[in-house]
């Protein structure tokens, strides 16, 4: 474990000039202790909202035999995936925004720590994810990426920090990530194969071949609950599978600058959380959350069966032309 910051947990915070060096320099930084795990429970009960509608839906079809509404948080889905292989994948890509995430997503701590890498304005960008990685599950182990490559081509110059947040201490057993310190200093998109298929099913992840890899130090990122993992858009990392009896449970939010290339193909455009020219600007969630609803029902509209895991996306016509 490397580049870590203290804090008090869930206190205010501001890197010193050092960290936000180590940030430009490897190309993550781990801040520790932003959040009192307490202040995290919203947002996994908003979570567990999520998987308790998918699993009354499930049982209403016929798909599985039980509610397993008699199951913690970290172990309903594994219960619910035994059963229907694909659950996992259904809530990764369920699409709906609640208030407990937006909040999350615009929490002044991690605000502010993004005003200290990209400045004063500051958008949400549309690319955010919630990642329900049950145990030994392979399609929801991310190979190595760069994030910008899921974008479109002209968007890697926009600095665009990514925090991942653990919902419990992350780890290599239990599918935490690593990460290829100093691999974004190139200042390139390096080549991204389409991993197509894993196992019989269908994959929409873009990976790295090993040999493509830019030189770096591969840093397995060990994180407390209340954590948060800054990464930058061009930095490769993965995540490692999935060894425990828990659900890995993390969200991965994004920012930049509004005015900046964004690489959004056909989202909802990013969404503007604060502005140095008007300090008591309020997030206009409503009418964004509806254009991403929007955007993710014509994007889910490629069939009409309510539990089709195909993920489709314009990083795979992007790759596949560089193929
Ligand atoms: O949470 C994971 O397993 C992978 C996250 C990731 O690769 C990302 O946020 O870009």
């Amino acid at each position: 474990m490397t580049a870590t910051a203290m804090t008090a947990a869930g206190g205010p915070r501001t890197l010193t000039q050092a960290e936000v060096q180590r940030y430009f320099d490897d190309g993550f930084l781990i801040v520790e202790n932003l959040f009192d795990p307490a202040e995290l429970q919203p947002v996994m009960d908003e979570i567990a909202g999520i998987v308790d509608d998918l699993a009354r839906r499930l049982y209403a079809a016929g798909k599985v035999s039980s509610l397993h509404a008699d199951k913690d948080f970290f172990h309903r889905l594994t219960a619910l995936e035994n059963e229907h292989n694909g659950t996992a994948v259904l809530v990764h890509i369920n699409g709906w925004l609640g208030p407990h995430m937006a909040r999350l997503w615009s929490d002044p701590r991690l605000l502010d720590i993004v005003q200290q890498f990209i400045g004063p304005d500051i958008a949400g960008h549309p690319v955010w994810n919630i990642r329900s990685k049950t145990p030994d599950t392979r399609l929801m182990t991310v190979p190595w990426h760069q994030d910008t490559a899921y974008l479109g081509e002209g968007a890697e110059t926009t600095l665009q920090p990514t925090a991942w947040i653990p919902f419990l201490d992350a780890n290599a057993i239990n599918g935490g990530l690593q990460v290829l310190r100093g691999g974004h200093k190139p200042g390139a998109v390096v080549r991204h194969r389409l991993e197509n298929t894993v196992g019989d099913r269908k994959s929409w992840y873009l990976y790295i071949d090993e040999n493509d890899l830019p030189p770096g130090d591969i840093v397995t990122c060990e994180m407390k609950l209340g954590s948060v993992l800054f990464l930058n858009q061009l930095v490769p990392h993965r995540s490692l599978e999935n060894r425990s009896d828990k659900v890995r449970w993390s969200v991965d939010l994004r920012w930049q600058d509004p005015a900046l290339p964004n690489g959004d193909q056909g989202g909802s455009g990013t969404i503007v959380m604060r502005k140095q020219s008007d300090p008591a600007f309020t997030v206009d969630w409503d009418a964004w959350a509806a254009k991403q609803r929007d955007a993710y029902k014509e994007q889910r509209g490629l069939s009409g069966d309510a539990f089709d895991t195909t993920v489709e996306g314009k990083w795979m016509d992007r790759w596949r032309a560089a193929a």
